[in-house]
């Protein structure tokens, strides 16, 4: 199987700690989204990353239904409750985490357009989306090992990539000294082989 990726992309890191968890082996293929001869738009009409490509010649996307796909692969390292109820909820916190990475890449795109193009109203709006969905994160994680129950779970490997995301593209969002509890489970995950093998490089 092969995955398409790009190393900054949150959503791709999600799937690639995922593949790791569960020592699935992944052909990785970096790519440019912007690039002329991008290969993403012939397997995924949307045109976004990650695309898994299987082996019959069949795409999945999005992130969601990978994961989805690869804990189902094998039991080993479950990280998607069997259970109904608990299953819900760590697919809504992997909601809350991708809504948090989908507001913030918005706002991060619209900064990057010409400045007399921008539309400061909508970068807030977006930005409000982030501030609200930390609070959140910080206040239902509380002093919490984990997310949800007393295991590591795909609730984790979301939230730990929307941080990640941030550390990277926000430095000014400070969310480490607003919420110290996020700090530090941040740091609880990144010593994990799969956090620190898909952390992007920081420049
Ligand atoms: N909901 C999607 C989001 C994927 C996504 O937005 N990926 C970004 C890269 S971080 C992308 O491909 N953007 C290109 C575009 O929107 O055209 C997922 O979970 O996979």
């Amino acid at each position: 199987m092969k995955l398409l990726f790009s190393p900054t992309s949150p959503y791709a890191r999600k799937v690639r700690i995922v593949a790791a968890e569960k020592r699935i082996e992944l052909e990785m293929v970096p790519v440019v989204l912007s690039a002329p001869d991008c290969p993403v738009n012939e397997h995924n009409p949307l045109g976004k990353i990650p695309v898994l490509l299987l082996d019959d010649g069949d795409s999945l996307f999005d992130s969601r239904v990978i994961v989805e796909y690869l804990d189902n692969r094998t039991p080993l390292a479950r990280l998607i409750p069997q259970e109904n109820s608990l299953r819900i909820t760590v697919r809504r916190w992997e909601a809350l985490a991708d809504g948090i990475c989908d507001a913030a890449v918005a706002a991060l795109m619209e900064s990057r357009r010409p400045e007399q193009m921008q539309d400061p109203a909508s970068i807030a709006k977006q930005l409000g989306k982030v501030e609200r969905g930390l609070k959140a994160l910080s206040q239902e994680l509380g002093n919490n090992k984990w997310c949800v129950g007393d295991a590591f779970s795909l609730a984790d490997v979301a939230v730990g990539c929307v941080l990640g995301y941030l550390k990277l593209r926000y430095k000014n969002i400070n969310w480490q000294q607003q919420y110290p509890n996020l700090a530090e489970y941040y740091a609880e995950l990144m010593t994990r082989a799969s956090f620190k093998e898909s952390a992007p490089a920081e420049s």
